[in-house]
């Protein structure tokens, strides 16, 4: 069963990278930066469940199945969604790369103790996973707080599909600390693949409904002022 979770994701994830490169050709004037990032998240997480559809990305810790391959996607995936994110929000990026790169070191380091914590078998990780968290709750603060109140600064259409996208990322990543204590990386209250199904959704949507919502929105895309 978790062979078939997996293939839905691979073939989601292909759906959503041919998609947004054919969108991409029709990338409004200035905009072709966001189809490409795009593009990219969904191509490493479909070779991400590609590899895990076909046994690969996973180990044994202790006596339970860890699927490591979640954090190569990750690692790349979620700064690039940060990316998309913060180059809607800012009509100067240029200038605020101290934020953009603060908030991309938070997520780096979320992944890589989420990383850690995984591949943990004592009590211990449970500490890893706060220390995660704790950064999750940082970076999402950052970008309610920082994000939000440099999207005012743009076009009203902007600052829709901003708040959309930033309310969404908010939502469903907080749920990935929530899925991870309850599967088999923590307490178990839930089985592998209940865990895989769960982790499916929730990266479909933060990826492919993310990409859709952002890039479908051409309107929007076409009035960000980008001035360096
Ligand atoms: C882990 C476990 C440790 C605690 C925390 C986590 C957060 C993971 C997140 C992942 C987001 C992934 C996305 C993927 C793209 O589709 C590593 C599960 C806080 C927030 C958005």
């Amino acid at each position: 069963m978790d062979t078939v979770f997996l293939s839905i994701g691979a073939l989601g994830m292909l759906v959503g990278a041919v998609s947004f490169a054919y969108l991409g050709t029709q990338a409004p004037q200035g905009t072709r930066h966001f189809y490409a990032i795009t593009f990219v998240i969904a191509l490493i997480a479909f070779l991400s469940y590609l590899v895990m559809a076909t046994g690969g990305g996973a180990t044994l810790v202790g006596d339970r199945v860890f699927y490591y391959a979640r954090y190569v996607d990750w690692v790349f995936t979620t700064p690039l969604l940060l990316l998309d994110l913060a180059l809607l929000a800012l009509a100067r990026p240029g200038r605020n790369v101290g934020l953009i790169v603060g908030i991309i070191v938070l997520d780096l380091f979320m992944i890589l103790t989420g990383l850690w914590a995984g591949a943990t078998e004592g009590a211990g990780r449970y500490f890893l996973w706060f220390i995660s968290t704790a950064a999750m709750v940082a970076l999402l603060y950052l970008v309610v707080t920082r994000l939000f109140a440099a999207a005012r600064t743009q076009s009203p259409g902007v600052q829709q599909v901003f708040r959309t996208l930033a309310i969404l990322t908010v939502v469903l990543w907080s749920l990935y600390p929530i899925v991870w204590l309850l599967g088999t990386e923590g307490f178990g209250t839930v089985g592998i693949t209940t865990e895989v199904a769960l982790f499916l959704v929730l990266d479909l949507s933060a990826k492919i409904g993310f990409g859709f919502l952002l890039l479908t929105n051409r309107q929007a895309l076409g009035e960000i002022s980008s001035g360096g």
